[in-house]
């Protein structure tokens, strides 16, 4: 069956002027079902090869790497609670196989103009039920400005695996931030604070909190500004964010080069 998955003109023009574009629903409940299922294997996975990894803290977050899969606790020393597993699909078939799906890649096909694209990274973005912290404003492109020749081209989709409210910490981004390319960041003298967007740099008004159903997909520019607030709630808000880039490059962590055949 073909299914129709690019981008339409309005979509397009729509994803150029905000730096975002949502796509409600378009996986089903099962496939839902069946994606979480695989992200606590791989956090299952990914736990036991951090008690092998090397340890080191930043801000009073504790992270481990082990070869090249990073793993990010909450907050306190010894939290054995899991925030962000990058990369994730080398953790899991179900999840190697999504990063090839024709709903994400299509649309990404589209951002970057190029029918051959290739894996930057991936994230499992955990936040678990009154535990998961929120993430203050940043880009994602400060992140990778040293380690990537096409920043511009680096753009994301993430996919909401639960039903994202205010009150769990959904995803929100500053509309139209996305257009003057890497904004200074604060200097609050945290280790970290390098990374967070200087207030003054956008305008708090333009925000939007994405308030999505899970197996809804937001695509967003690596330089619009986003972040969202912690999970008061007793209910998970977990995502898989994943970046592509133009075929044939190395990916941001293993180095390998990842070209996408669509399933
Ligand atoms: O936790 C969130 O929802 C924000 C995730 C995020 O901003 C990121 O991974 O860059």
């Amino acid at each position: 069956m073909i299914i129709e998955t690019n981008l339409t003109p309005k979509e397009k023009s729509s994803y150029k002027k905000d730096g975002f574009l949502v796509r409600e629903n378009i996986f089903s409940k099962s496939e839902v079902f069946k994606i979480n299922e695989a992200l606590e294997r791989a956090a299952s996975k990914a736990l036991l090869l951090s008690q092998k990894g090397t340890a080191y803290h930043l801000d009073g977050k504790r992270f481990v790497d082990s070869d090249y899969l990073t793993v990010q606790f909450e907050p306190g020393l010894d939290s054995e609670t899991i925030r962000v597993i990058e990369p994730a699909h080398q953790l899991d078939e179900e999840l190697r196989e999504l990063i090839t799906d024709q709903r994400l890649v299509n649309p990404i096909q589209d951002i970057i103009g190029m029918k051959l694209i290739s894996l930057w990274t991936d994230k499992l973005n955990l936040k678990r039920p009154k535990e998961g912290t929120g993430f203050g404003w940043h880009q994602d492109s400060p992140y990778w400005v040293h380690d990537s020749e096409n920043v511009d081209l680096l753009p994301n989709v993430y996919l909401s695996l639960d039903n994202a409210t205010l009150e769990n910490g959904c995803f929100k981004v500053i509309r139209g931030s996305h257009t003057s390319g890497c904004l200074p960041g604060t200097n609050d003298g945290t280790q970290l604070g390098g990374f967070y967007t200087d207030p003054n740099a956008f305008d708090k008004t333009a925000e939007v909190p994405l308030e999505i159903s899970a197996g809804s997909l937001v695509f967003f520019n690596p330089h619009i500004v986003h972040g969202s607030e912690p999970n008061s709630t007793n209910t998970q808000r977990r995502a898989y964010i994943i970046t592509y880039q133009p075929g044939g490059l190395p990916a941001l962590k293993s180095g390998e080069i990842e070209n996408i055949r669509v399933r």
